[in-house]
């Protein structure tokens, strides 16, 4: 072997990128496939970049963990070819252009970093992106390198029927000594990110569609034989992403034939792969006995957003990696439309509005619990990075999330019409080539006419905006004044250096009278009313906006459907937040005035709990989520996401300095106030809000599934929780579908938290629960997962529940589902067990990044991140933090973890 990735930690910097000496316009792959020494035939065709700096003297082609075999120029062994440290080095280069031939072998058995060629299950799956290309066969493995590609696979028909590369099938048949072949032909230029191949024992649903201008499409879900029941669902959601793109943004599927193909070993949640999108069997499997609601709605948005990578992402892709969030920020904003349209259906008026909110509070919700976090702390980034040392540590938050927030402003500033005349014309401009941010930013200004210098701040400054608002009223003038102001709150040293000037922020409001109703809204110099709802564009450090012919001293509707990632400031009084709660017209702010309330009194709480002083709370905090709870015009699903409390880690990090127990003490108190001041309320709700009959994943039923089992929740934090024991006990036994079970499950454990209650319940149901799901991986996965979530009690400490869950014959650190669904559940979903004071939490932590590392690489780094935060924690907590990180990065070898916990370290 050869070639293993360097440990010296190199930092890629943007300012850096210089255009390939070489390009290869097309690339013929043939594959033996064994599973521990596959021999990988590659022939391309090179020729010189008109575009490159200088001639370079040699070809650098990137490998790593490969065998080299030999190489060829036009048919000729070629001498002068070396493997180097990062991969092979020819010289002797006949002119411009020439076709060059390599074989090498790799071992595709023991790869378990689940990056390029490797086995799960004893079928073969690939992993390019971002760079696994360089781990099948030398290349020039870059994104601004696009080739059009032939593959042709070969391997044993009886291990290995189905055999499956991009684009069309041009050919297949037998081969002597019981093998066969299929050549595969992707007509479109891609970079090598974006190959795959998969060879094995699958079986496929299939169904065959007419695109928009009536072309013949054939659409394929394969799986393992015995998971061919849990199909349809992502068949449906690709025809309902196919349809929404030709009809939304007038993009059609290019290629004749489309593959979803799901494997159980997987990084993260699938990839869109050209015409081969594979995916974690998370983001395939369902059905109503082993799936939830949520998975339902997961595997809508995931499918869609792979198939929408077929335009953002492969058809206009990235120059370089810098630029990820060009594709993933667009396409995620591409996905959450979908989402909202499709929870919205036909419905109109307030009701498509009610849906459409709910979907986008479940989107602000990740947003601000894990970006904001991301951008306080050391990996702070602008959504396109000046720099890195491993680029997957790169997926962010930030370039996911906040690159999405920034493709949307583009669409509250112009429109949907605005936005589509820039999409138009960024495909107009772009389509084949690998390109810039700068390119995506530039269509949407040419498109509608605007100077859109200001906003590349957005893509360079990291860190969370924060505009504080002032208010003035001026009752003789009927003058209503708004200042606002913009700058960064705490942030780190890197993020303030990216800090440069104002941000373009739509911020968008309305003024809401002493009735509850908005006022119609005029900005002084506009001639009539514009509507109840209008978005300033704030571009300076401070600036006001005066509202004129305002009758009353209104209440402000702030940031409304939060039109801007960026927190607010602003003085509200509870009975304002009371008001805004019950009456205002945008359901985003109506949920914003609710979580601002509650989080305002778990903070206050906490300071108690964390002095050790007796809690309570105000009597009109506990009303005005009685309200929510009695009004029946909101949407069930509206209403569960209103009375669900702000996350323990949220809270956490909104205190100057983080008290895990504190927080805990804080929301189990407030958690089990509302339980029980509310008790008869939540037993109505939960009688009123079931869903007899067939189960349907459509929102409206999960929608009142949801509320059910929140008020189940509730239920099962009473003081005495017999009542919901029995409840859930029954629930659990009837249930048809797994949310209704897993729910009954979740509230028996969490009854069995209560002081002095018995786990005989929870332990039998636990049982019961792995019996009857045994041969499903996935529902295993929840089973573990809800155990290392669970709330635990000072006689059931949840470390040693999970460490001897680490014990069980049915975990396997190897495959990153089941990893995830107890070390990662545990460590980042469970917060008040893993900061145990007595640092048990961090020392299994640092076990696990360790053991990871050694394994797979992405997997431990995203573990890695659990203890970046660590400066932020009481003292007590932080030694010990400090203590397991550098522990950690004494031991681990990775470029990706050493990333991660060195930049913790040095913060
Ligand atoms: N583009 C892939 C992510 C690849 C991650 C590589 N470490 C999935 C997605 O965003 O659609
Ligand atoms: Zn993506």
């Amino acid at each position: 072997m050869s070639n293993t990735a360097p440990t010296a930690s190199a930092v890629i910097r943007r300012e850096d990128y210089t255009p390939p000496a070489f390009l290869i316009d097309s690339v013929a792959l043939e594959f033996d496939l064994v599973p521990s020494r596959t021999v990988v035939k590659n022939t391309m065709r090179l020729r010189r970049n008109p575009d490159a700096a200088s001639a370079a003297p040699r070809l650098e082609l990137m490998g790593e963990q490969l065998e080299f075999v030999s190489a060829s120029i036009d048919g000729k062994p070629h001498a002068d070819a070396h493997v180097t440290e990062n991969g092979l080095s020819i010289g002797d280069i006949p002119g411009d252009a020439f076709e060059l031939s390599i074989e090498s072998i790799c071992n595709p058995a023991e790869n378990t970093t689940l990056s390029g060629l490797y086995v799960s299950s004893g079928n073969f799956f690939t992993q390019c992106e971002a760079e696994g290309f360089r781990r099948i066969t030398y290349f020039l493995d870059r994104p601004d390198v696009m080739s059009t590609y032939t593959v042709t696979l070969r391997a044993d028909k009886a291990a290995y029927p189905v055999l499956l590369s991009n684009g069309n099938l041009l050919e297949e048949g037998d081969l002597p000594d019981g093998r066969h072949f299929a050549t595969w032909e992707d007509p479109f230029k891609k970079p090598s990110y974006l190959f795959a191949l998969v060879a094995g024992k699958l079986v496929c649903i299939e169904e065959r569609i007419k695109s928009s201008s009536g072309k013949e499409k054939l659409l394929q879900v394969w799986v393992e034989p015995q998971d061919l029941d849990k199909t349809r669902h992502a068949m449906d959601s690709l025809i309902h992403s196919i349809r929404w793109d030709e009809k939304r943004f007038g993009l059609e599927l290019d290629l004749d034939r489309f593959m979803i193909v799901a494997v159980s070993d997987f990084n993260m949640g699938a990839m869109e792969n050209k015409g081969l999108n594979i995916f974690n069997t998370k983001y395939v499997l369902a059905n109503p006995e082993t799936a939830t609601d949520i998975d339902f709605s997961n595997i809508e948005a995931v499918v869609g957003h792979e198939y929408f990578h077929n335009w953002t992402g492969n058809r206009v892709t990235c120059r370089d990696w810098f630029q990820l969030s060009l594709k993933e920020g667009l396409t995620v904003f591409r996905d959450q439309e979908f989402s909202a349209d499709m929870a919205a259906g036909d419905a109109e008026g307030a009701a498509s509005a009610a849906a459409r909110a709910t979907k986008r509070i479940e989107d602000v919700r990740v947003l601000r619990q894990m970006q904001f976090a991301e951008d306080a702390g050391p990996m702070a980034h602008p959504v396109r990075p000046e720099s890195y040392v491993e680029i997957n540590n790169f997926y962010t938050m930030t370039v996911y999330e906040k690159g999405s927030e920034v493709v949307r402003m583009y669409q509250t500033l112009f429109g949907r019409d605005g936005f589509r005349r820039g999409m138009d014309l960024y495909f107009q401009r772009h389509d084949g080539q690998a390109v810039t941010c700068d390119d995506f930013r530039r269509a949407m200004a040419d498109a509608n006419k605007r100077d859109l210098a200001q906003y590349e701040r957005w893509y360079s400054q990291a860190g969370t905006p924060r505009v504080t608002v002032r208010a003035s009223y001026d009752a003789a003038a009927k003058r209503y004044t708004l200042t606002l102001a913009q700058g960064y709150g705490e942030t780190s040293e890197a993020a303030r250096a990216t800090q440069k000037g104002p941000l373009l922020i739509p911020f968008s409001v309305g003024l809401i009278g002493s009735n509850g109703a908005d006022l119609p809204l005029r900005l002084e110099g506009e001639q009539q009313p514009g509507g109840t709802t209008c978005v300033l564009e704030f571009t300076e450090r401070e600036q006001s906006f005066t509202f004129v012919d305002v009758d009353e001293p209104p209440l402000p509707s702030l940031l409304r459907n939060f039109s801007a990632p960026v927190i607010v400031d602003f003085d509200y009084t509870n009975e304002q937040l009371a008001f805004l709660l019950a009456n205002d017209s945008d359901p985003f702010n109506r949920w914003e005035a609710g979580q601002r309330l509650a989080t305002r009194e778990l903070l206050a709480l906490a300071a108690r709990a964390s002095k050790g002083e007796a809690l309570a709370i105000d009597d009109e905090t506990i009303a005005a989520f009685a309200r929510v709870l009695d009004d029946t015009t909101l949407t069930p699903a509206f209403r569960e996401l209103a009375l669900m409390l702000p996350s323990e880690s949220y809270l956490a990090e909104q205190m100057s300095v983080s008290d895990p127990a504190a927080v805990h003490a804080a929301r189990v108190f407030m958690s089990r106030q509302l339980a029980s001041r509310l008790r008869d309320k939540w037993l109505a709700l939960y009688e009123a809000n079931r869903t007899p009959g067939e189960y349907r994943p459509t929102p409206e039923d999960a929608g009142k599934r949801g509320l059910k089992n929140l008020a189940l929740a509730y239920l099962s934090q009473l003081d005495d929780p017999r009542d919901a024991v029995q409840l859930a006990q029954k629930q659990y036994d009837d249930a048809n579908n797994m949310t209704d079970r897993s729910a009954a499950l979740s509230a028996l454990l969490l009854a069995s938290a209560t002081a002095g209650a018995s786990a005989s319940a929870a332990d039998a149901a636990l049982e019961d629960f792995y019996r009857r799901f045994e041969k499903e991986p996935l529902v295993i996965d929840k089973w573990f997962a809800l155990q290392a979530t669970q709330r635990g009690g000072a006689d059931r400490k949840v470390i040693d529940i999970v460490r001897n869950l680490m014990q069980h014959p049915a975990f396997n650190i190897k495959n990153p589902n089941r990893a995830r669904s107890l070390i990662f559940s545990f460590c980042s979903g469970n917060p008040a067990q893993f900061h145990a004071v007595d640092g048990s939490g961090y020392a299994f932590w640092a076990e696990q990044v360790i053991a990871l590392d050694a394994l797979n690489p992405q997997v431990a780094a995203r573990l890695a991140r659990g203890l970046e935060m660590w400066r932020r924690f009481t003292p007590q907590l932080r030694e010990k933090m400090h203590a397991a990180l550098t522990e950690v990065a004494s031991k681990v070898k990775s470029r990706d973890v050493r990333e991660v916990v060195e930049k913790a370290l040095a913060s």
